[in-house]
């Protein structure tokens, strides 16, 4: 049967914040998690996911779980480590302990963020490229995927990794138009991931079906995801605005942007 009740992590991030507003329309009843409160929602469970105890709890019963909570940015290492690493073990663990067969994992770009966008007629972006995090952030991400495709393979825990683009309202830059994911695709593309039957561990793009495309939606596609948006529109005045990408410059000519060339964080 489809997953109905669904625990939502991060719901008080941006991209929760889209979430809850889209997937009741899709059939879903949301259980919510965050590190803060969520103005209105005094069911929401607050919680950190290094608590296990409450992670435990806020898992039991539900159908499937949408991981999006974590460090969404560049940060320290012990930081990343913490919430990112430690945080999606702990969900995991929770999961396996409860029963829990089905979980969409936020991945992002960030994990391959070092891959060189293609440029004139090159191929896009093959969803088996090799990993290459462009920050501790992207390598959190490509932990992830790790742990997803372990616990799939010594548990039989199903994930759907999503490399999500840019994920926000309205695409804010020229690289977006490439990688930008609309709310409404977003939506659609995480119901398909928690609908698809046989999944195992499968690794996606998630993108709206943007002209400037990257890389390459087959994987999504065939988990039954039909994006209906494109990034285009918005094209004219970004590029007027912002000037077109210059392939000289290194955070024009990869796939993670500017998180490839923005200084180090540190502490390391
Ligand atoms: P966000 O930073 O707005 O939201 C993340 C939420 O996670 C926050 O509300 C925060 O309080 C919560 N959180 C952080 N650490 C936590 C912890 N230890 N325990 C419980 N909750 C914790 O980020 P956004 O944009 O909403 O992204 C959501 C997820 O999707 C993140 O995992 C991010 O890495 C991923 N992602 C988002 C993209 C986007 O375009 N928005 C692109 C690629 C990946
Ligand atoms: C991400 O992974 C971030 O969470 C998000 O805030 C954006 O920076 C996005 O990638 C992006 O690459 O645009």
């Amino acid at each position: 049967p489809a997953p109905r009740t669904v625990l939502l992590t991060g719901a008080a991030g941006g991209l929760g914040t889209l979430m809850r507003g889209l997937l009741p329309d899709h059939g879903y009843e949301l259980r919510l998690l965050d590190l803060r409160p969520i103005d209105g929602e005094p069911d929401a469970v607050v919680a950190d996911l290094a608590d296990r105890a409450a992670v435990r709890e806020a898992v039991r019963g539900v159908d499937a779980i949408i991981h999006l909570a974590g460090i969404s940015l560049e940060a320290p290492f012990e930081k990343i480590l913490k919430a990112n690493i430690e945080g999606t073990y702990n969900l995991y663990e929770a999961a396996r302990e409860e029963g829990i067969g089905r979980i969409v994992f936020a991945s992002s770009n960030h994990a391959v963020g070092y891959t060189p966008r293609p440029q004139g007629d090159d191929p896009l972006i093959p969803i088996d490229t090799p990993r290459r995090p462009d920050t501790f952030y992207g390598l959190s991400k490509s932990f992830g995927e790790d742990l997803a495709q372990f616990y799939w393979d010594k548990h039989g825990m199903e994930t759907v990794s999503v490399r999500i683009g840019s994920c926000f309202p309205e695409p804010t830059s020229v690289r977006m138009l490439s990688v930008w994911m609309s709310p409404a695709d977003g939506a659609r593309l995480f119901h398909a991931a928690l609908t698809a039957e046989n999944v195992g561990h499968t690794v996606v793009h998630g993108s709206s079906a943007n002209t400037r495309l990257w890389w390459d939606l087959t994987s999504a596609r065939a988990l039954g995801y039909e994006p209906r948006d494109d990034s285009e529109p918005y094209a004219e005045k970004l590029v007027a605005e912002q000037g077109d990408l210059d392939p000289d410059n290194p955070a024009h000519a990869r796939l993670g942007g500017h998180f490839v060339t923005d200084p180090p964080i540190w502490p390391y």
